[in-house]
């Protein structure tokens, strides 16, 4: 019976000594109910009185040091899967991160800064002002009475019937023309409303900029200068500038404003439609009586304005032939700039 034991012990250890030992089985073939150490125990009873404790302490000393050997088999097992599992799973938070996808100023937003820097470079000053309006000051001050034509293709959005949106950006000029003694040079970026349907040309916002100089003696002289150089500085030294006759109820006397194709120099291409000029502003010595409704005396004082939209330029620019893209907010659009 020595023997057995013996041999049980030695080819118990012998199995959880291997490297791929299941521990669990081992345990049930040697200490389950049906293992084999415990058929030795149950054989006991045919033992003389004096071998049976000695081969009962026999047996558990055998049993002892199989359970402490699976015990420790299972622990260096189960350190050797955490470690496998710690280099498998392994973290270098020393590796630089991925970037975090970053947004940038919208095309229009970035033509109007453009436009702004150009004309403080020539010491005009930024004017702002309301966009919800009065009659008054985005029409009659401007030398555009109730029932004048000029009020149709100015549609724009009445909240009660002398209070609207603002369908350009002079009604800004006109309060600081009230406040301000001349010399007056600003210029008034920002949003102007119109009720048109939207479509390829055409949005019921959209953005404008107007430039207003008033001084003892300015002249037209000083407005195409001014335009000459601002054409310069937005589409390149080479640009050159052209006025053709115009009508405006707020100037006198107005001209629609060209500059040659940028694309071509003048020769004629798809961008200026063979024409070898691209229109962009409109402009004109302000009307006299514009001056005295503002309270500037036009004996005294006279001076230009001009206003261009910001979506017609950077359109030109670019070659967009779609003014939606600039409010549709669609990435494939905006990354472009
Ligand atoms: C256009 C071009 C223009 C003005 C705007 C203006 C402002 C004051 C007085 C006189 Cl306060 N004029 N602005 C002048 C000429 C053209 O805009 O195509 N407008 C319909």
């Amino acid at each position: 019976m020595k023997e057995t034991l013996s041999r049980i012990r030695s080819e118990a250890l012998e199995q959880i000594g291997a490297p791929d030992a299941n521990l669990e089985e081992i345990r049930i073939k040697y200490l389950g109910k049906k293992g084999a150490l415990t058929a030795v125990l149950r054989g006991m009873g045919a033992l003389s009185p004096e071998e049976r404790p000695l081969i009962g302490q026999l047996a558990n000393e055998v049993r002892e040091s199989i359970e402490t050997a699976i015990a420790e088999k299972s622990k260096e097992l189960q350190a050797k899967k955490l470690e496998a599992k710690l280099k498998a799973e392994k973290l270098d938070v020393t590796m630089p991160a991925t970037a975090a996808p970053v947004g940038h100023i919208h095309p229009l937003t970035r033509a109007q800064r453009e436009l702004e820097n150009i004309f403080i470079g020539m010491g005009f000053s930024i004017a702002e002002g309301p966009e919800v309006e009065l009659d008054y000051y985005n029409f009659q001050a401007l030398n555009i009475p109730e029932n004048h034509p000029a009020r149709d293709t100015q549609d724009t959005f009445y909240i009660t019937d002398n209070i609207l949106l603002r369908s350009q950006t002079s009604p800004v000029q006109v309060r600081v023309m009230e406040h301000q003694k001349p010399p007056i040079r600003i210029i008034s970026p920002g949003r102007v409303y119109r009720s048109d349907a939207l479509d390829a040309t055409h949005s019921p916002l959209f953005h404008q900029l107007e430039g207003l100089v008033i001084d003892k003696g300015i002249t037209m002289g000083d407005l195409k200068g001014t335009l000459a150089v601002f054409a310069k500085k937005m589409f390149g030294e080479d640009t050159q500038i052209r006025f053709r006759p115009h009508h405006f109820p707020f100037t006198e006397p107005s001209a629609e404003v060209d500059v040659s194709c940028f694309v071509c120099g003048g020769k004629g291409c798809r961008l200026c439609k063979g024409e070898g000029w691209i229109e962009i502003l409109g402009a004109g010595m302000v009307h006299p009586f514009v001056l005295s409704n503002c309270g500037i005396d036009p004996e005294e004082y006279s001076g230009f304005a001009f206003g261009l939209g910001i979506e017609r330029i950077t359109m030109a620019r670019y070659g967009i032939d779609d003014i939606r893209l600039f409010y549709e907010n669609d990435e494939r659009f905006l990354e472009q700039f």
